[in-house]
C-alpha cells in the first residue's frame, strides 16, 4: 500500500509560482516528490533540491498515489489529465487550480469516469506562505482521498474540508477572494482621495486598519439579518446612505479622482430604494445582487 509510510510519494504537475512552492513544500517535509511541467526548465531548481524530473506526465502520475496539479486553469488542467489514460485509475487527484464551481463538480465528474478519485482546494495565500500555518488551503470532494492525505496536505498548510460536493472549495475561494477585493478596492479609493491632497498614505493608514476593522465587527450581525431575510435596521438605512453617496460622487469630482469604484455601490443602494427598500439595512444589497436588475 503506497500509502502505507509515513511520508508518501507525491507528484506535482505544474511549476509555476505555486506549484514550484507546493514541490518545495512536500520536498522539505520528506516526500519523494515527483515533478512535471510544460516548460521543463522550471523544475531545474526542484531536481537540484531533490525532486524527481518527469519527463511526461504519465511518468509524473505513475510515480505517486496522490497527484496534485496546479496550472494556470481548468482548461489546462483537462488538455494535460486527457493524455494520460487509463494510468489516473485508483490515484487520488487533488487540483489546486483555481476556477468555479461548476469546472470543479465537472472535473470531478470526469476524473471520477477514468477511476480516479478527486479533491479539489482553493488555496487562500501567496507562494511565499506556503508551508506555513498562515496558508489556508479549502478542499471539497472526496472525503475519504480528503482523510487519506490530509497528513501530507497539511504540510502546505491549515487544511480546511468543506464537504463532499467539489464546487465548494472554488465557491469559498472565490467568496472569499470577492471579500478581499471589496475591501483592497476600498482601500485604494480612499487612499486615492487622501494622496490628491498630498497626506501620506501611510498616516492615513493608521486610522483605517482600525477602521476597517471596528466595521469587520458588524458583519456577524449582517450575516444573521440575511440569514433570517429580515433587513429592518436601526443602524443605518438604504436611504440615509443613498443621501451620503451624492457627496461621495461629488467629492470625487471636487477632488479630481475616478468614482469608478464607487458608482456601482452608489447604483445598487438607489436600486434597492427604487424597489421600496429604503428603510432596511446595508445588508439588504445581498439579496439585490442576488436577484440582478432585467
Ligand atoms: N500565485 C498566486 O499567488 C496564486 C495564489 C492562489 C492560487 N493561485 C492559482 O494557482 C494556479 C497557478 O498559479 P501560479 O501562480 O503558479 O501561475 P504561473 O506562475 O503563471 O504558472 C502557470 C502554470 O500553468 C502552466 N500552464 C499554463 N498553460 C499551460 C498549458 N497550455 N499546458 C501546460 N501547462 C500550462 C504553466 O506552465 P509553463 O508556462 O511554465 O510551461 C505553469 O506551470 C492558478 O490557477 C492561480 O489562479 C495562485
Amino acid at each position: 500500500n503506497p500509502w502505507n509510510v509515513i511520508h508518501p510519494p507525491v507528484s506535482v504537475i505544474g511549476l509555476g509560482m505555486m506549484g514550484s512552492a507546493l514541490a518545495q513544500t512536500f520536498l522539505k517535509e520528506g516526500h519523494q516528490t515527483t515533478v512535471w511541467n510544460r516548460t521543463a526548465g522550471k523544475a531545474d531548481a526542484l531536481r537540484k533540491q531533490g525532486a524527481k524530473v518527469a519527463s511526461t506526465v504519465n511518468e509524473a502520475i505513475a510515480a505517486s498515489p496522490m497527484v496534485a496539479i496546479c496550472v494556470l486553469d481548468y482548461g489546462t488542467v483537462h488538455e494535460i489529465l486527457e493524455e494520460s489514460g487509463e494510468i489516473l485509475a485508483g490515484r487520488a487527484i487533488v487540483n489546486l487550480t483555481n476556477g468555479t464551481p461548476a469546472q470543479a463538480r465537472r472535473t470531478a465528474a470526469w476524473v471520477a469516469g477514468r477511476g480516479a478519485e478527486y479533491l479539489d482546494g482553493g488555496i487562500m495565500a501567496v507562494p511565499q506562505m506556503i508551508g506555513t500555518t498562515g496558508a489556508l488551503v479549502l478542499y471539497s470532494g472526496s472525503e475519504k482521498v480528503f482523510q487519506t492525505c490530509q497528513p501530507t496536505l497539511k504540510g502546505l498548510g491549515t487544511a480546511n474540508f468543506l464537504g463532499e460536493d467539489p464546487g465548494l472549495a472554488p465557491l469559498y475561494d472565490l467568496a472569499l477572494l470577492s471579500a478581499m477585493y471589496g475591501m483592497f478596492g476600498g482601500f485604494f479609493h480612499a487612499t486615492a482621495m487622501i494622496r490628491s491632497e498630498q497626506i501620506k498614505a501611510g498616516a492615513f493608514t493608521e486610522l483605517a486598519v482600525p477602521w476597517l476593522q471596528t466595521m469587520a465587527a458588524s458583519l456577524p450581525r449582517m450575516a444573521q439579518a440575511v440569514d433570517v431575510g429580515d433587513h429592518r435596521t436601526n443602524v443605518s438605512s438604504l436611504s440615509i446612505n443613498q443621501t451620503g453617496f451624492v457627496h461621495f460622487i461629488e467629492a470625487c469630482r471636487e477632488l479630481g479622482i475616478s468614482a469608478e469604484l464607487m458608482t456601482p455601490i452608489q447604483e445598487l443602494i438607489s436600486r434597492g430604494v427604487a424597489e421600496g427598500y429604503g428603510t432596511d439595512g446595508l445588508s439588504r444589497l445581498v439579496e439585490l445582487i442576488r436577484n440582478p436588475a432585467s
